[in-house]
């Protein structure tokens, strides 16, 4: 399956916390390639946190996997920040303390294999921090 309208969204991110859950959550389906690109407001930053993820889990994220990329000079240039698929991770980093772009745009890709199927992720976004004016 490619990226089908029904699992690729664009989402205005504001002040307010956004609630993104993968497709069917709890549950999702096989041989998803499904992204999420995420805009703010042009000087301030995006904040992303994981509330829930429960995922096939492997050390490598290699079956089923929740990608982060931060934007860095608009959505021509991404650069991968975080690959997640196991709670370890988000108690170790996500969930303490977000995860923060650089800039105001930021792309979340979700993406699972063909065996084997979880609940899924619930995360929030919303714009943060502003950028110093130039
Ligand atoms: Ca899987």
């Amino acid at each position: 399956m490619g990226l089908g309208s029904t699992c690729s969204q664009d989402v205005a991110v504001n002040g307010s916390w956004t609630t993104i859950k993968n497709p069917g959550y709890p549950g999702y389906d096989h041989d998803l390639n499904c992204q999420w690109i995420l805009t703010s407001d042009p000087l301030s930053r995006i904040e992303v946190r994981v509330v829930r993820l429960v995922m096939e889990s492997s050390r490598s994220c290699r079956y089923d996997v929740l990608e982060v990329y931060d934007g860095l000079h608009g959505q021509q240039n991404w650069n991968q920040t975080a690959r997640l698929c196991r709670r370890s991770q988000v108690t170790q980093r996500s969930a303490s303390h977000g995860l923060l772009s650089s800039g105001n745009v930021m792309r979340l890709r979700f993406k699972t294999d063909g065996s084997v199927s979880r609940q899924g992720f619930i995360i929030i976004v919303r714009s943060g921090e502003h950028l110093p004016c130039h």
